[in-house]
């Protein structure tokens, strides 16, 4: 296993962005009051179906619709520079077509949210589309599998810029479109909840990643003149370090575990297609499958030179790490995601674990992730838009140690790699408050803030490291031993 690298005392950059963040969906609740329409989470957590755990819903969430004014108290309490939020597309446009009805009960609600931020100095970075599709979407062309996805998004990428654009400079297209394209169309785990193995998940990213380009340009030749804002893409992804790093069967594994999650979407924006490895390597299954085509649509020459380059900066989600091991999994077993990539996934048993089982604590692999990062796409300029962890459930809920622990060791991850010369200019921990976590309900809880869900009046309360992260966010860092040690002491 890679060594453990000390700890390193230092500062961030001047100027560096500190912030949280938060999804629509997650949070705000009023799932269909002043003229929001239905979205296809909404669908999902309603079908009775058991998708959820517990059942749960997030038809009320933490009611952040209607607690803007508190949760702006609690962001200042942190001390951030920025928020990292998400528009709902359905409320926004009830039937997700604009030019069918734009919700101007909506247009005041995000106005009068983003004109708070801004009068307590907080910076909106903000996400057009975290997950919740307008259901109408989905029932009437299949959502992300039809390729008329591609201008309905664009339109209201282009209301979004038209009404708040004077006010937000920065602009997140998707959200983690990889979970979206293989929980949504593979698994079925995540809204709409489909099972199209190895073929939808793919066509569901192809049509995203069009829309997410015609999103940019359509900044670009429009509003970037008055505007001057920036929009990019947030893209997550766990590292992947070779099981045994002696073995270049194992290297190459864990490097295409890397290409199919953060270069199935970034290659193209950044060098104008797919990696050389995903067609490689679902071209040839496709054809053992007796597919007279690739499962992975094609770009053409004028689409690749379309969509190369549209990202002003890469928004980067990270997690965690696995061992990734070559298995070769044979065609004949059918297609899917997981037989196209031909590895393994493993963990450390050693690793801390966290709330969520996914979720061990492995710092050392975010700045090696950033590293990748930064060479693989000619050093763009990053903008850390997710990471962070679920508190383990028999802790005293407030008193969040683990989160803690994991925070101080990928903060200084990331300090090392800015020390490095990635080019990192702001990092947004996740997340501000206790959430909806999709197909986990209310279990996993990633707040800064608890929230007591069974409480109609939906009360938060500040966990241990509220005091903890803002004293990183005054410091700008690190400074020394002895303070930092103090912080830990004085959070507890
Ligand atoms: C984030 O995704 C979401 O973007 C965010 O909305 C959410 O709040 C956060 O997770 C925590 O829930 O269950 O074994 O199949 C993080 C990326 C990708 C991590 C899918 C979990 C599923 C592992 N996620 N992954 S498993």
């Amino acid at each position: 296993a890679p060594e453990e690298a000390s700890f390193y005392y230092g500062s961030f950059p001047f100027g560096f962005s500190w912030g949280v963040g938060s999804s629509a969906f997650q949070t705000e609740g009023a799932w269909d009051q002043d003229g929001k329409g239905p979205s296809i989470w909404d669908a999902f957590t309603h079908s009775g179906k058991g998708k959820v755990l517990g059942d749960e819903t997030a038809d009320a969430a933490c009611d952040g619709y209607y607690k803007v004014q508190e949760d702006i108290v609690l962001l200042r309490e942190l001390h951030v520079s920025h928020y990292r939020f998400s528009l709902s597309w359905p409320r926004l446009l009830p039937t997700g077509v604009r030019a069918d009805k734009v919700n101007k009960r909506a247009i005041k609600f995000y106005n009068d949210f983003i004109n708070a931020l801004l009068k307590s100095n907080i910076t909106p970075i903000v996400t057009l589309h975290h997950w919740d599709l307008p259901q109408l979407l989905q029932v009437k062309c299949g959502g992300w599998q039809n390729v008329s996805m591609i201008s309905y998004f664009r339109d209201y990428a282009d209301l979004c810029f038209e009404a708040f654009g004077d006010r937000v400079k920065h602009w997140v297209t998707f959200s983690d479109p990889r979970t979206m394209a293989e929980k949504g169309y593979e698994t079925g785990h995540h809204a709409p909840g489909l099972q199209l193995h190895g073929t939808g998940l793919y066509t569901a990213a192809h049509h995203i990643i069009k829309a997410h380009a015609q999103a940019w340009h359509s900044y670009n030749s429009t509003w970037r003149g008055k505007q001057q804002g920036l929009v990019g893409i947030s893209l997550n992804c766990d590292w992947g370090e070779p099981m045994d790093i002696s073995s270049p069967k194992d290297i190459e594994a864990a490097e295409r575990y890397l290409q199919f999650c953060l270069g199935w979407f970034a290659n193209p924006i950044y060098a104008g297609d797919y990696p050389q490895v995903m067609k490689d390597r679902i071209g040839k299954k496709s054809a053992e499958q007796g597919l007279d085509m690739s499962r992975l649509p094609v770009f053409s020459l004028q689409e690749k030179s379309y969509i190369k380059g549209t990202s002003d900066f890469l928004g980067l989600g990270h997690y965690t790490t696995r061992y990734i091991t070559e298995r070769n999994y044979p065609s004949r077993q059918g297609p899917s995601y997981q037989n196209d990539r031909d590895l393994v996934e493993l963990v450390d048993p050693n690793w801390p674990d966290l709330g969520s089982k996914w979720l061990y604590s492995v710092p050392w692999g975010f700045r090696r992730l950033l590293h990748f990062a930064q060479t693989q796409y000619g050093n763009p300029p990053i903008y850390v838009t997710e990471n962070g962890a679920s508190q383990k459930l028999h802790c005293t809920q407030l008193c969040d140690e683990w989160r803690i622990q994991y925070l101080k060791g990928y903060i200084n991850e990331m300090l090392k790699a800015i020390k490095d010369g990635v080019n990192i200019k702001g990092y947004t921990s996740w997340s501000l408050l206790d959430k909806f976590e999709w197909e986990k309900g209310y279990s996993d809880r990633y707040g800064f803030y608890y929230v007591e869900f069974n409480n109609r009046n939906k009360p938060r309360y500040p966990k241990a490291s509220v005091q903890y992260y803002k004293k990183i966010i005054t410091a700008n860092g690190f400074p020394n031993p002895r303070e930092v040690e103090s912080w830990y002491l004085k959070a507890l």
